[in-house]
């Protein structure tokens, strides 16, 4: 465990080998904790949410595996986990809400009913942390999406439920963005797909595109609420077609002046969702993003620092691009301690960006502009072994978070105090 002496001491060092790279490190600080990220809900719970007891993640090409003890399971338990997991998170960021996880107080009503309401509550308990929300529609998990088709279903009456339960999401969002006083995000992404060679993909996506059409047909301000928009390559059960994919709504986005939301789990595993950001930030106004890690066939481990992360924070940055883009956290991982998942990933995806705002971009550009690509290469992998973790040490230290490894101790004292008890 370090001092504030000797973790203040290491952080002067660090500040001037920084400077002699022309970096100013105060000033990346103070960017760094500038940045809010929307902590996704669902890590709490492994997706299950509270329309009813015991409820678990079903169907909708997402899968959360393990059975590690001491998950929440009222409402009441996540806000104490949230609160434990913010505890230990450099800075002040957003909470990232589900449908499904209205406060329905025993009484709970189908999708196509929600109202503000059932979100009152919520709104409340943000209003009292000094958090700003986003949301999400909830397209599965739910019999209506069990064909596996929502809102591009070839069935009138179901693409009806999901277009009302939509609509209702987003009068929610905007409810939540005006008490908050900040734009509510809210997110689409749907399930629909099929396991195997479909006949016809050309109807699903002119029904999705019609669906939506009649969605966002009612406008909101952007001071209350933003539309974004989530693609898929595939999910479990919809390995062969997913209908929303990346060119769908990316035309729908560039068509209909949404946001699209690039996850980065939901790409062919050597394509960079880095190298996507300068492209898209050509022709649409702002990006979600929701941070997240594949492995395999799954599209949502606990983020860690990767190469990956790294690159998605230096693209941001060196775009000068933290205004509009912004960044949520999506993984859930059901085999761990979870609110440790949620602060591994929301401390990582922090430490990816503070490592970016610290890259000697003057000197790294000049080179460049020199045609000196020697230079260029030697200097990012020299800056490689610059004393980034004092500087990370400093920014918990001043945010008043545990700095280092500190906070591991914190979650195992939780689980032993509260999550065991379960
Ligand atoms: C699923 C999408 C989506 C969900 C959340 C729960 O593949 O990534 O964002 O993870 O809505
Ligand atoms: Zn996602």
């Amino acid at each position: 465990m370090q001092n504030v002496s000797s973790i203040t001491k290491a952080y002067e060092h660090a500040r001037q080998r920084y400077a002699d790279f022309g970096v100013d490190t105060e000033r990346a600080i103070e960017t760094l904790l500038r940045m809010s990220l929307s902590i996704h809900c669902w890590q709490g719970d492994d997706v299950g949410g509270f329309e009813k007891p015991s409820a678990t993640l079903s169907g909708g090409g997402i899968l959360a595996t393990g059975n590690y003890p001491g998950k929440a399971r009222t409402i009441e338990e996540l806000r104490m986990d949230l609160k434990k997991a913010y505890a230990l998170i450099p800075g002040a960021h957003r909470l990232n809400l589900h449908a499904m996880y209205g406060d329905f107080r025993g009484a709970p009503v189908d999708r196509n009913e929600i109202e503000t309401k059932h979100f009152q509550s919520w709104i409340d308990w943000a209003k009292q942390e000094g958090l700003k929300l986003d949301f999400n529609a909830t397209c599965f998990s739910h019999p209506k999406a069990d064909s596996g088709y929502t809102l591009s279903s070839k069935d009138k009456s179901i693409r009806g439920f999901w277009i009302e339960h939509v609509r209702r999401c987003r009068k929610i969002s905007a409810a939540m963005g005006k008490e908050l006083n900040s734009p509510c995000i809210h997110n689409i992404w749907i399930p629909d797909g099929s396991k195997d060679m479909p006949m016809d993909r050309f109807t699903h996506r002119a029904l999705l595109t019609e669906s939506l059409d009649e969605i966002f047909e009612r406008g909101y301000d952007a001071s209350v609420m933003k539309d974004s928009i989530e693609s898929k390559l595939f999910g479990i059960g919809s390995e062969a077609f997913v209908v929303g994919s990346h060119e769908f709504y990316l035309g729908y986005a560039l068509s209909r002046k949404k946001m699209p939301c690039l996850d980065m789990g939901h790409y062919h595993p050597t394509e960079s969702v880095a190298d996507k950001i300068s492209a898209l930030l050509q022709f649409v106004d702002e990006l979600l993003l929701h941070v997240s890690r594949g492995i395999r066939w799954d599209s949502d481990h606990v983020v860690i620092v990767n190469d990956d992360l790294r690159a998605l924070a230096e693209e941001i940055v060196r775009s000068s691009a933290l205004g509009r883009v912004h960044v949520a956290l999506d993984y859930f991982d059901a085999s761990m301690n979870r609110v440790g998942a949620w602060v591994i990933g929301a401390r990582a995806t922090l430490k990816a960006f503070l490592w970016a705002l610290l890259e000697p971009r003057e000197h790294l550009r000049a080179f460049e502009n020199q045609g000196n690509y020697f230079s260029r290469l030697a200097l990012l992998d020299e800056a490689k072994s610059l004393p980034f973790g004092a500087v990370w040490d400093y920014v918990c230290l001043r945010a008043e978070v545990p700095s280092g490894e500190d906070w591991l101790r914190e979650v195992q004292r939780y689980e032993k105090e509260v999550l065991s008890k379960r």
